[in-house]
C-alpha cells in the first residue's frame, strides 16, 4: 500500500474523516501558491488536491513545487487529463470516470499517462470517479462528454460505487463538478457509504462548513473544497471548515 495513501487512511481513522483542498493552477499565480500552502496547513487541511479539467498555465511541475517548498502536507495530482502529470507530486489520484460510458475517460488518458508516471515514481491511488448531476452543466460534464447521474437516483450512484470497489478502486469520489450549483445529496452519501468499505470522497459545490459538516455526517471521509476558499482567501474560513469536517 502506498504511503500517502495510507496517511489518508491514519487521517480517517483518526479525525473522522479528512479535509482536502483543490487548487487550480489556473486560478492562483504563482508568487501565490506558497501563501496558499502556509494558510492551508495553518488552517488545519489533511491534503492538497492538484489539478482541473482545463489547464491554460504551463507552470504545472513549479506550481507544486512552489507548495512542496512550504508544506509538508501531502500534495496530490488531481489530473483533468493523462497530460496533468508532474514528479514533484506526492501522488496522483489515478481516476476513471466510471459513470461515464466515454471510453476516453474510463481508460483512454490512463493508457497515456500510466507508463510516465512509473518513469516518474509517482504514486497512485486507484480513483473510481461518479459524476452527479449537479444542477448545471460543469466544466468535468462538458469536455468528458459524459452524462452525469441523477440526484435523485441513489441506486445507480451506488451500483458504480461498488462496481468501482469489486474492481479494486481504493477510493470512490462523488463529484458535483467544480463550481456545481448543488453539492451532492446527503441522502445519496449515506446511501453509497452504508454499501461500500472503501473511503467514500465526495466535492463540488460545498459552499459553507455547515454544508461540509453534513457531507461528514452523512458519510463521506473526505471532503474536497475549491472554488469559494479560491475567492475568498480567509484563513478564518479554511479553520471554520476544518473543524466542521473534523468534528462531525
Ligand atoms: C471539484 O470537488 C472539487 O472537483 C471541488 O469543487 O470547486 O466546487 O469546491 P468546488
Amino acid at each position: 500500500m502506498g504511503k500517502i495513501y495510507q496517511k489518508l487512511l491514519r487521517v480517517r481513522e483518526e479525525k473522522g474523516a479528512g479535509f482536502l483542498v483543490l487548487l487550480d493552477p489556473d486560478e492562483i499565480p504563482l508568487a501565490e501558491i506558497e501563501h496558499h500552502a502556509e494558510m492551508a496547513e495553518d488552517g488545519g487541511v489533511d491534503g492538497l488536491l492538484v489539478g482541473g479539467s482545463l489547464l491554460f498555465s504551463n507552470n504545472f511541475d513549479d506550481f507544486i513545487a512552489g507548495l512542496k517548498k512550504r508544506t509538508k502536507l501531502p500534495v496530490i495530482i488531481f489530473p483533468g487529463s493523462s497530460r496533468q502529470v508532474s514528479p514533484m507530486a506526492d501522488a496522483i489520484l489515478f481516476l476513471s470516470l466510471i459513470s461515464s460510458r466515454n471510453p476516453n475517460f474510463i481508460i483512454g488518458e490512463q493508457v497515456l499517462a500510466a507508463p510516465i508516471i512509473r518513469s516518474m515514481g509517482l504514486e497512485t491511488i486507484s480513483t473510481g470517479y461518479v459524476l452527479i448531476e449537479s444542477g448545471k452543466i460543469t466544466t468535468v460534464e462538458y469536455l468528458s462528454d459524459s452524462r452525469p447521474i441523477p440526484r435523485d437516483k441513489l441506486d445507480i450512484a451506488a451500483a458504480h460505487a461498488l462496481a468501482g470497489e469489486y474492481l479494486g478502486m481504493k477510493l470512490i469520489y462523488l463529484e458535483g463538478g467544480s463550481g456545481a450549483k448543488y453539492s451532492i445529496p446527503d441522502e445519496m452519501i449515506q446511501y453509497v457509504s452504508n454499501l461500500i468499505s472503501v473511503p467514500l470522497v465526495v466535492g463540488g459545490g460545498i459552499k459553507t462548513p455547515e454544508d461540509a459538516h453534513r457531507k461528514v455526517k452523512a458519510g463521506a471521509s473526505f471532503v474536497v473544497i475549491g472554488n469559494i476558499l479560491e475567492e475568498h482567501k480567509d484563513l478564518t474560513l479554511i479553520r471554520d471548515f476544518s473543524q466542521a469536517i473534523h468534528t462531525a
